[in-house]
């Protein structure tokens, strides 16, 4: 089914035309080399969850000038409470590419000892929330955080991500009619990727776009070309600018595509056109970027192909690094939880220890 009506139009060109004045080629250049880093992550992740060596990835390929530009607006105390493709912003923000693959492999070097779903990254230190799987929810919580900063007086801004999808969550009402009502320094940062799973943005909302449900709430809208990392990183740094100064929120809406399945676990060719897929991949964000960069002056095939061979040669290396753990400590499951164990978990624990003795 294609997607091809309602919140499925093309995105408005006020937007674009606004844009990138501000983008210099140094902006641009880092924008290209994070963007490729994610697309080569992207693709070794599929390959090795292919080969049985990891369970289960949540690709971004497609939406990685939305993912970028926008993370690439915040200041280092700002926040990012994600959504579902937003990974990449916990290596952006500090979290070693060791601890991503190691947090999808799940053994013994993963700081979450493999208890986590993989993919759902947490780097505290970078102020990057752990990824909650239940759409929409992460929403008031990431409004919660603004207004916790704003009674502090300290001036940081909320990104809080969604999909499309997650726009139709009563979460995503009850966080936007707030921030609305109390200018949280906040921006709704909305990856339209046309495809909730299988629902397409058609079946979502009957509305004209996503970005107009930000005027019921009392604040601005825009949508945006979100295969453009320079709009994406204008409209951002904009919408974050005027959270910051106190102008309240800004719902942005960035136009784009989830050119895989929604996750390693999705056959999308089940229930959409391929036609649809080769017109986006047409739009390509990383290739778009590359073509502009090259058209500069400022790229070429050389630097292209070394920049690729780098990145993939730090995702291998990363990835025999993890491998070469063990699996987890059976114990694990018994810890972090509560700061003492009840006396139902220790018997529980004591169990285990005795049988793993019995049975090393
Ligand atoms: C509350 C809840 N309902 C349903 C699901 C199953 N589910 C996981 S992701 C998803 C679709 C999300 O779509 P969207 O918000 O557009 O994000 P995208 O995956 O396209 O990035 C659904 C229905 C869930 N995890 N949580
Ligand atoms: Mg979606």
């Amino acid at each position: 089914m294609k997607a091809a009506r309602g919140a499925a139009a093309g995105p408005s060109s006020r937007a674009s035309a606004k844009g990138p004045e501000r983008t210099g080629e140094g902006d641009l250049l880092d924008l290209y080399r994070a963007m490729v880093e994610v697309r080569v992550l992207d693709t070794r992740m599929l390959m090795l969850q292919r080969q049985g060596r990891i369970g289960f990835y949540g690709p971004i390929t497609g939406q990685e000038a939305a993912t970028v530009g926008s993370g690439f607006a915040l200041g280092e105390r700002d926040w990012v409470v994600p959504a579902l493709r937003e990974g990449a912003l916990a290596i952006r923000r500090g979290m070693p590419l060791e601890d991503a693959v190691a947090q999808c492999i799940g053994n013994a070097r993963d700081r979450l000892a493999g208890r986590q779903m993989p993919c759902h990254y947490s780097w505290p230190k970078g102020r990057y929330v752990a990824m909650s799987s239940c759409v929409g929810n992460q929403l008031p919580a990431a409004v919660g955080i603004a207004m916790a900063a704003r009674l502090r007086r300290d001036p940081v801004v909320v990104m809080a991500y969604l999909g499309d999808g997650a726009t139709s969550t009563p979460d995503f009402h009850a966080a936007a009619n707030f921030a609305g009502v109390w200018k949280a320094p906040v921006v709704f940062f909305c990856q339209n990727n046309h495809w909730a799973i299988s629902v397409p943005s058609s079946r979502q909302t009957a509305s004209e776009t996503i970005a107009i449900k930000a005027r019921a709430y009392g604040f601005e809208g825009v949508r945006i070309d979100g295969n453009d990392a320079a709009v994406v990183l204008e409209t951002s740094r904009r919408a974050v600018e005027k959270a910051r100064a106190g102008g309240g929120p800004t719902l942005i809406e960035a136009f784009t595509y989830r050119i895989l399945g929604h996750t390693s676990s999705d056959d999308p060719s089940r229930y959409r056109d391929e036609a649809e897929v080769r017109a986006w991949k047409e739009r390509d964000p990383v290739e778009r970027l590359r073509e502009r960069l090259e058209s500069l002056g400022v790229w070429d095939r050389a630097r292209d192909e070394r920049l690729r061979e780098e990145a993939d040669a730090r995702v291998q290396a990363a990835i025999r690094e993890v491998e070469a753990a063990p699996p987890p400590r059976p114990g694990t499951m018994f810890e972090d939880v509560t700061a003492e164990p009840t006396p139902a978990l220790r018997e529980q624990r004591e169990d285990l220890e005795r049988f793993l003795e019995a049975r090393p």
